[in-house]
């Protein structure tokens, strides 16, 4: 099984003007892109796991041959991270309601707190990186970063959001100006994918 460069869930000028149409075509179809070609290429040196998820891949990564270990945190990592990155964008407006609003609220005050506390992780990602928003296996809401395309799934947690803050995520529009780009982000989050991953953890 290849892995194939699925479509967005919306056009690529749906984010404007938070996120501007090339910066969404070249993120898409070249860096995506990229991860999911050096992720096939690494995979056919060991078609026995083809049929294995790129998921379960990475939940235990030692178990990732050692030839292609690499290969698959980097460009596994990265066709996964940004799948989450496109869901966790909506080109619509998304309201935090029910009990993820309730736990947010219990994990770190209101909304806004989460909002300062989410904004402080991304801006200070040194170089490439992700922040996020997960639940931790003993299912506590928690915001982390990682390097690269190091994934919290790697460390046992569950993503709830991600935002890209690799420079190509934001440098035609925002040139360095990192905390524009995630102060706009804050208008696409898209709730709904949050909520419903966090109902899967709740109701397992
Ligand atoms: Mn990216």
């Amino acid at each position: 099984m290849k892995y194939e460069l699925q479509p967005l869930p919306y056009s690529y000028d749906a984010l404007e003007p938070y996120i501007d149409a090339q910066t969404m075509e070249v993120h898409h179809t070249k860096h995506h892109q990229n991860y999911i070609l050096k992720l096939n290429e690494a995979l056919d040196a060991h078609p026995e796991l083809s049929e294995v998820s790129i998921e379960t891949l990475l939940k235990d990564v030692s178990k990732i041959p050692q030839d292609i270990q690499t290969a698959v945190i980097n460009s596994g990592g990265g066709h996964y991270n940004h799948e989450i990155f496109w869901n966790s964008m909506s080109s619509h407006p998304t309201v935090l309601q029910g009990n993820l609003k309730d736990a947010i609220a219990a994990s770190f005050g209101d909304e806004e707190s989460f909002w300062k506390q989410f904004s402080a992780a991304a801006m200070s990602q040194f170089g490439s990186g992700w922040a996020w928003l997960v639940v931790t296996p003993d299912r506590r809401l928690e915001i982390k970063k990682t390097n690269n395309q190091d994934n919290p799934v790697s460390h046992g947690d569950t993503i709830l959001l991600g935002i890209d803050v690799w420079e190509h995520a934001y440098y035609l529009k925002y040139q360095n100006r990192r905390a524009e780009y995630i102060s706009a982000w804050r208008s696409l989050v898209n709730w709904d994918f949050a909520q419903r991953v966090y109902e899967t953890i709740s109701h397992p």
